[in-house]
Formats: structure tokens, sequence, C-alpha cells
């Protein structure tokens, strides 16, 4: 098989990535490890900006977004019993955030990319990258029990941070950037009304815990777990009995619990691989970075990404020009780092780090305290949340 670019990976990047460069006329195949239910079932972001709302626009898959995605135009931060509401939409001119979830997006875009007859082949196998430092780059994979080759100009690493992509790399030609940290988040969904219309970001003795939601029937809550903690360990009772002695009283009292539908436990760690393209292969998404899901970046960031490379892989072929390819990589990366910031100083400030004692406890409380108190400081926080501008 033959194809301009392969795209490894059918997450929002690869999938995203397939429908800008379809609108380009460019010719690409995606290859998914999975199956797209198991891809579906992975219950992941929840907060779209708006450059990812326009992106999804763009390439026509929208419609349901905006009739069944929520636009938040604030949300709070709780801490020492009560709640305090950043305003974004007052504080940016008018920007919000789209409340809209991940599972949905993918959903949008694979039924998309099957209206359009465009080739997708889920569960490919022992997928491998070849010749990507030349001109003809080739991709091979296992199929039904066969070995597949496919050749291409480009190759798009969209296959998140396990896929192979990366790990294809020569050593030594990637620098990595790394901060674990020391818990998980151990989240839920359920049919049950959402605590409140916004988000509620809660900063406990007990640790973080987060109300959010996918529509007004169906919620996703988050609670700070750690690192060894496992899932079966957590009923669904202890979770929202845990849930609940973290929030403010008028959030606990409005809590409304029920059966989980998902319930899963993340590690949370921040990542960066630069540089972000060798030769003909380009990364994207997390299989480049990863941030902690706290400032819900992930997401938005792989949108970012892909917007870019598809723009640059369309002039390319349309300009004979490789401008944007040979930027790709460090127009990424300023945006990334910026986004790598905001949802480092947003997790270190709003979970329980034990290490860093009584002294480090008060720290956070004055930042809260400071942060709720200051036009100039919520203005940073909420420029930062709805994303910063491309
Ligand atoms: P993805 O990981 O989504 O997709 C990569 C795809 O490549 C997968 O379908 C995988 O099966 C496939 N693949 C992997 N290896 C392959 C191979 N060798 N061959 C072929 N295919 C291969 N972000 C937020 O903003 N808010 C959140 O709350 C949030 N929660 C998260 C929870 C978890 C557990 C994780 C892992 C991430 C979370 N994220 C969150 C970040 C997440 O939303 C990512 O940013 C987003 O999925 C990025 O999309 P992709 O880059 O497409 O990577
Ligand atoms: C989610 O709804 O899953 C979500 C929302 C905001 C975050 C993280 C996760 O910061």
């Amino acid at each position: 098989m033959r194809t301009q670019v392969a795209i490894i990976g059918a997450g929002p990047s690869g999938l995203l990535l397939g429908a800008l460069l379809h609108r380009a006329g460019v010719d690409a195949v995606i290859l998914e490890a999975r199956t797209p239910e198991y891809v579906l079932g992975r219950i992941r972001a929840g907060v779209l900006e708006q450059v990812t709302v326009d992106l999804l626009d763009q390439v026509g898959v929208g419609a349901r977004m905006h009739r069944e995605g929520l636009v938040h135009g604030g949300f709070e931060l709780a801490f020492g019993g009560a709640r305090h509401r950043i305003d974004m939409h007052g504080l940016t001119g008018g920007k919000s955030v789209m409340v809209y979830g991940q599972t949905e997006v993918t959903h949008d875009l694979m039924d998309a990319r099957a209206a359009a007859g465009l080739t997708t082949i889920y569960e490919a196998a022992q997928v491998s990258l070849h010749d990507f430092d030349g001109a003809q780059p080739r991709v091979r994979y296992v199929k039904d029990g066969a070995t597949h080759e496919i050749a291409c100009d480009f190759i798009a690493g969209c296959d998140g941070f396990h896929g192979v992509s990366r790990a294809s790399v020569p050593a030594g030609a990637l620098q990595t950037f790394e901060r674990v940290y020391p818990f998980g988040w151990l989240g839920i969904l359920s049919d049950t009304p959402p605590v409140s219309h916004e988000l509620i970001y809660t900063h406990h003795e007990r640790g973080f815990a987060l109300c959010s939601m996918r529509s007004m029937t169906r919620s996703r809550h988050y609670v700070q777990c750690s690192l060894d903690d496992k899932v079966e360990n957590w009923s669904d009772d202890a979770f929202w009995d845990e849930l609940r002695r973290r929030l403010d009283p008028a959030a606990a009292e409005a809590l409304v619990t029920g059966p989980s539908i998902e319930k899963s436990i993340a590690p949370l760690r921040s990542f960066v691989a630069e540089p972000m393209r060798f030769g003909r292969l380009f990364l994207a998404g997390d299989a480049a970075h990863i941030v902690p899901p706290t400032g819900a970046k992930g997401l938005n960031l792989a949108a970012t990404d892909v917007s870019y490379l598809g723009s640059a892989i369309a002039e390319h072929y349309q300009e004979k020009s490789d401008a944007g390819i040979d930027s790709y990589s460090q127009r990424c990366l300023r945006r990334i780092w910026r986004a790598e910031r905001f949802s480092w100083w947003f997790t270190s400030l709003m979970h329980r780090f034990p290490e860093t004692g009584a002294f480090g406890q008060k720290m956070q409380a004055a930042e809260l305290d400071y942060l709720v108190n200051s036009v100039a400081a919520s203005t940073a926080m909420a420029e930062n949340y709805v994303g910063l501008p491309l």
C-alpha cells in the first residue's frame, strides 16, 4: 500500500490530523493497535479550549459538540470550606471553555472518517517504523496473521505516551524532561447530576478533589489517591464517602451519588520529549508530551500540535515549501512548555504533598488566598485555563 502520510494511532491526535489532512486534500492512512470500542472506552479529558472547538468546527465535526456540549464561563476553587469563582469570561474579555468529553470528540471524528470512506486499520499489531531519516519512509504492521507494508512520504507518531513512534527514535536523538508526581487520580463516571453547573477544584488536607461533568445528567469526579492504590480497593460507596469528606459543606450537600459506569486510577506526570521531528517522522500529542490533567491541557495540546502539523504537510505538497515542516517542533514546543508550566503550577497548588511539611501547606494556603483576592493573579489563571493565544 502507498499513502502520503502514515498516521500511527487513532486517538484524538491521529483522528484530528487525518481530518485536517483530508480537508487539505492529502491522503493519509491511520494504523491503530486497538479496536474502536477499546479506544472509545478510555475515559479521559473533559474540557476543550476554544482553539480545539474551532479546529473541530474547521473539519466539520462540531455539530453534536455545540448541541450537547456545555459552555463554561468560569470554574470554582474550594479551600478552607469555602468556594471562590474564577470568572474566566469576565477576566479574559469574553472567553470560555467547552465541556465535552474526549470520548465524544473521538466518536465524532471516527464517524466523520468512516463517512468519508477514509482508511483506518484497527487492531494493527507489531507496528514498526522504517527509513524515516530518508525520503522514503515505510511502516510495517501485522493484521490477520499477515505482514503488511505502507510506503509513505511522512509518518505522524500520534500513538500516545506508550506508543512505538517515540521509542523508534535513535537513542541520543531525543532529550526528555520529566516530573512524576507522588500520587494519582482515582476517577469515577456516573449517571448522576453534577454537584454544580461549573467545575469545582478542591484543595483539602485529605487531598485534591475535582467535581466535573459530561452533561447535566452525567458526572465525572476525581480524588487524589496514593500511587500504590488499586481501583479494586475502592467500592463506589468508599469513593463517594471520601469525595464528600473533601468537599465544602454546600457541595457535599449537593452531591448525588450513584453506581459507577467507569472507575480508574491515572498516574500523573509532566513529560516533554524534544525535538518532535526526526527526518520524515513527526511526534504529536501524548507521544511527545504529557501534562498532569489538573489544567485540562492534554487533549488541547494534542489538537494544536496536529493543527500545526497538518498545515505544515499541506504546505509541503501545495506550496512546495518545507518552512512549516522545519519549524514544526519549535512552534509546538513553545506552546507545550507554557501549558506544562501552568499544569505543573496548578497541580502543585491544589494537591497534598506530605513531603513539603507544614511550611509547604502554608505556602499553598497563602497562594490560594492571594489567587482569589487578586485580579491580576485570577486573570493570569483564567487566561491560562481558557488557553493562551496561538
Ligand atoms: P492517546 O493516548 O489518546 O491515543 C494514542 C492512540 O495510539 C491510542 O488509541 C493507542 O491505542 C494507539 N497506539 C498506541 N501504541 C500504538 C502502536 N504501537 N501502534 C498503533 N497504535 C498505537 N487530558 C485532559 O485534558 N484531562 C483529563 O482528565 C485527562 N485524563 C487522562 C487520563 C489518562 C489515564 C490518560 C492516559 C490521559 C488523560 N488525559 C487527560 C490526557 C489525554 O486526554 C491525552 O492528552 C489525549 O488522549 C491525547 O491524545 P493522543 O495524543 O491521541 O493520545
Ligand atoms: C474531566 O472532566 O475529566 C476533567 C475536567 C477538568 C480537568 C481534568 C479532568 O482539569
